[in-house]
């Protein structure tokens, strides 16, 4: 008895300072995730709510810009379409040369190879079964053939990794010094996006519910409430992290997939060639609501891009020190 008695003891002692450290961490996390998990309609009635009181909040800049209306996504564009076999249509540079090396280069020899493949078993199996082939030859070595077949698939190789290589490059190309810079931040289970060239602070995305989606027009499942504006034309860095656990930002017709790892900034560089709404999703499996924290870059006009900077009390990167007062609640394009 008094031996398990001191075991317990000392078991308790051991993990006091685990539990005493993880108890209020434990609970901080929860409240900080309850209060925007709460529901997205929630979330959105107190968006709405906090826009309609802010400008009684801020009375201080005189001239209020209006921001751009709400896109509307086109079918097809930036979305995946039901029945679609193939790579999302591409609207940036390297999401070009991605979908020639799939479509013109890779997918070919994969077929050409299969085809050879299987001709030449079902050739083997026909010429060769038993009665048609009664004594089968005793060939152990054929040197030409043996050249050819570890010749040419070398060949083929190479000439697959030269595009290839150059791809893998591109991807990882960092940004030049005068891209957009704006921070992703991955929650479960939803998006921040934070600008800080324009110093517009960070809102959060959520998924819209399903009757707001489709009365909007708008992909159900991949429609958030609050889009990521970016500019078309100008280079754009996104620096990438998770807040929790680990996420990744994806979205395909513009070839981006970067991980958003907890503790690390990841890089992603690209540059919108159309102006349109483009969705994507976490592509990392994340916990529960996973699939329910959809992505929607909104690609302006730069001109329209600033506009919108501004109405989010931001100030245009390069026009000096002059700040404007910081709202109480950013309101990105709202539904
Ligand atoms: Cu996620």
């Amino acid at each position: 008895m008094e031996k398990v008695k001191s075991l317990v003891l000392a078991g308790l002692l051991a993990f006091a300072p685990a539990l005493a450290m993880n108890g209020p961490a434990l609970a901080q996390q929860n409240a900080a995730v309850a209060a925007p998990a709460a529901g997205n309609e929630t979330t959105a009635a107190a968006d709405s709510a906090s826009n309609a009181a802010a400008p009684a909040a801020e009375a201080a800049p005189a001239e209020k810009v209006a921001a751009p209306p709400r896109m509307k996504p086109t079918l097809g564009i930036g979305m995946p379409m039901p029945g679609e076999i193939t790579l999302q249509k591409q609207f940036s540079p390297t999401g070009h040369t991605a979908r020639w090396l799939h479509d013109v280069m890779l997918l070919p020899i994969i077929t050409i190879i299969s085809i050879f493949v299987l001709v030449l078993m079902l050739y083997v199996m026909v010429r060769f079964r038993r009665s048609a082939n009664p004594t089968p030859s005793k060939t152990s070595h054929n040197t030409v053939i043996e050249v050819i077949w570890t010749v040419v698939p070398v060949v083929i190789l190479l000439v697959i990794a030269v595009p290839s290589i150059g791809l893998l490059a591109d991807q990882y190309k960092p940004a030049p010094k005068d891209a957009l810079t704006v921070k992703v931040t991955g929650y479960q289970w939803y998006w921040g996006y934070e600008y800080p060239d324009n110093g517009v602070p960070e809102f959060v995305s959520n998924m819209l519910p399903k009757e707001k989606a489709e009365a909007n027009g708008e992909p159900y499942l991949l429609a958030p409430d609050n889009r990521l504006v970016l500019p078309v034309g100008r280079p754009i860095k996104l620096i990438i992290t998770g807040a929790d656990v680990i996420h990744s930002f994806a979205v395909p017709s513009l070839w981006v997939k970067m991980d958003a790892v907890p503790g690390r900034l990841n890089e992603k560089s690209f540059t919108i060639e159309k102006p349109g709404v483009y969705y994507g999703q976490c592509s990392e499996l994340c916990g529960a609501r996973h699939g329910f924290m959809p992505i929607a870059i909104e690609a302006l006009e730069p001109a329209q891009f600033d506009q919108w900077v501004l109405s989010q009390g931001g100030k245009l990167k390069g026009a000096g020190t002059a700040t404007t007062a910081q709202p109480a609640a950013p309101a990105p394009a709202k539904i």
